[in-house]
């Protein structure tokens, strides 16, 4: 029997691409060159191609989607799936997949060393050491996380990683989410309410319209500043005009961030601030929870070509298409 023809929407890294040439038939649409050379790629294989692999920040329309008439599953590199056009996969009965839980300990501890790394100023103080300024004084200061709360937006799978991991730290863990949950931490049903009593601000909650702009001046206004802000999540949550005002004005005192709303644009007014420690959305980028991301994503592959109920069947879809 032929393989199944898959396209990729999103660059392939070689530890994936290798089983995932070996079991389908991918066609590089990330790779083309350009606009024209898209176009070319998409009228050859757009009535033969039955799946597609995106990544967790990959943008998809509707309008993109139904290029793809004989579409049948996405499977996304990535437990968020905000760029998903969902209602238009429901209509067109394509599975929407995604690799929940393999990565919830890799994010969960680089959400912790953006928290440390952010109060300690650890960056700045290599700086410090690499500068020569060492052998002319002491570095300043900094804050401790010990005896601090911490305020989780978003107490999911990956944010209860995050609190069993500050309770280590001696942090006071409470969380802010749209219900209450049976968990040993205050709930809070107001996120300004809760930035108000914490220190730290952890935003750890999918993109998309629901949560866009949740951490908006208010908010930074009310976490004040002392406060430490904190996001792992998707760009989208912050409203990133009003965190760059915070931190210009000394409103908050720091922030930690792996996502921003442009990226990989970052904006330069938050660039050398010894407060502001700033990744390139590396979050769950380890080898070992990269390869397990990339197993899902073929496993929900093969089950949907093989005729089985796939894995990781996003829950918005559950029972608008067939598992
Ligand atoms: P999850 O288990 O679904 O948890 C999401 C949490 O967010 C839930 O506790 C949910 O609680 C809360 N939430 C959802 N919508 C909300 C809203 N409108 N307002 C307030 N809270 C809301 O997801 P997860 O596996 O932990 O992943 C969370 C997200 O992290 C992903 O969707 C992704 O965007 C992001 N992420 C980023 C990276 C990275 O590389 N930086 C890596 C992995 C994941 P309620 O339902 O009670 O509101
Ligand atoms: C990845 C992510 O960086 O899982 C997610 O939602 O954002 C990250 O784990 C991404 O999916 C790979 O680009």
């Amino acid at each position: 029997m032929s393989k199944p023809e898959i396209v990729a929407i999103a660059p392939l890294p070689g530890f994936f691409s290798k089983p995932l040439h070996e079991q389908f038939i991918v066609h590089d649409l990330h790779g083309a060159a350009d606009a024209d050379a898209r176009r070319e790629l998409i009228a050859k294989i757009a009535s033969t191609t039955r799946g597609m692999v995106a990544f967790g920040g990959s943008q998809l329309s509707a309008e993109q989607l139904a290029k793809f008439p004989n579409l049948e599953i996405i499977s996304v590199f990535g437990v968020g799936y905000d760029g998903m056009p969902l209602a238009a996969c429901a209509d067109a009965k394509v599975k929407v997949t995604n690799t929940p839980d393999v990565l919830n300990d890799e994010v969960a501890d680089t959400a912790v060393a953006l928290t440390m790394m952010a109060s300690r100023q650890f960056v700045a103080s290599q700086k410090f050491v690499e500068s020569g300024a060492w052998l002319k004084g002491q570095y300043p200061l900094t804050t401790s996380m010990w005896g601090k709360t911490v305020g989780v937006i978003g107490l999911g799978r990956i944010g209860k990683e995050i609190a069993d991991r500050l309770r280590a730290h001696k942090m006071n863990v409470v969380y802010f989410g749209r219900s209450k949950q049976d968990v040993p931490y205050t709930y809070y049903d107001s996120l300004v309410a809760m930035a108000g009593d914490a220190d730290v601000l952890i935003a750890i909650t999918p993109g998309g319209a629901g949560t866009k702009h949740l951490v908006n001046a208010e908010v930074l206004a009310a976490l004040g500043p002392t406060g430490i802000f904190v996001n792992v999540a998707r760009g989208s949550v912050a409203d990133e005009a009003a965190l760059v005002a915070a931190i210009e004005n000394g409103t908050i005192a720091g922030a930690g961030l792996d996502v921003f709303e442009g990226e990989p644009k970052v904006p330069e007014a938050l660039f050398n601030r010894p407060n502001v420690i700033l990744l390139p959305h590396v979050a769950s980028a380890t080898l070992e929870t990269r390869v397990a991301m990339g197993n899902l994503v073929i496993e929900n592959l093969a089950l949907h070509f093989a005729g089985k109920p796939v894995r990781t069947l996003v829950p918005e879809l559950a029972g608008k298409v067939a598992g």
